[in-house]
């Protein structure tokens, strides 16, 4: 999709310098960070497994190119539906959808400084909604709760500065009117195979 294809809600100008730049410096020095390391023939996954044993560069500049990537195909002009068994999921474990989006907020807002909040599956299957800092992600072996991401949001002022200033939780509430539930639904039926 089009930069302004978010408009209102995210406006074209923070998506054109999110994606063309940080994004893109996220992405460009992590190859380099993992250039001619033994990293180059592993996935992100095996990667964000053993971060704690990787150099700074690889645990910022790899969580910054992965939660992008989620982040961006999370996003849609045109949000498809959460499914029957994603809705059924959330309803059992925060009570309803708008229960969900309630503590997804809070753990958004709540996030002191630059980093992330996440819908993640963990091992044993249960729905969890973490935050972690900076370019940390639930997959990475330093973060106290881990699990598979389903959603995310980015909370760095680079997200929703030029738009909403000071105002995250404005910018929060507005993220859920270009929610992908489709894709997220996607990533889940994806684990329960
Ligand atoms: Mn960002």
């Amino acid at each position: 999709y089009a930069y302004n294809a978010l408009e209102p809600h995210i406006d074209a100008q923070t998506m054109e310098i999110h994606y063309s730049k940080h994004h893109k410096g996220y992405y460009d020095n992590f190859m380099k960070a993992i250039s001619g390391t033994d990293l180059e023939k592993k996935s992100m996954e095996e990667i964000f497994a053993s971060v704690s044993t990787a150099t700074p560069a690889v645990r910022n500049t790899g969580g910054g190119y992965y939660n992008h990537t989620l982040f961006w195909a999370n996003l849609s002009p045109k949000p498809g539906q959460i499914s029957s068994e994603l809705k059924t999921a959330i309803d059992a474990r925060f009570g309803s959808v708008d229960a969900f989006k309630e503590a997804f907020n809070k753990a958004s807002t709540s996030v002191f400084g630059s980093g992330w909040a996440w819908l993640i599956v963990t091992a044993d299957g249960k729905l969890e909604i973490v935050a972690t800092a900076n370019q940390d992600n639930p997959l990475m072996d330093v973060v106290a709760v881990r699990g598979t991401p389903l959603l995310a949001i980015d909370v760095w002022e680079h997200a929703y500065y030029l738009k909403y200033q000071n105002r995250r939780a404005e910018y929060i509430g507005a993220f859920w009117n270009v929610v992908d539930w489709g894709e997220v639904s996607e990533r889940f039926a994806k684990l329960k195979k």
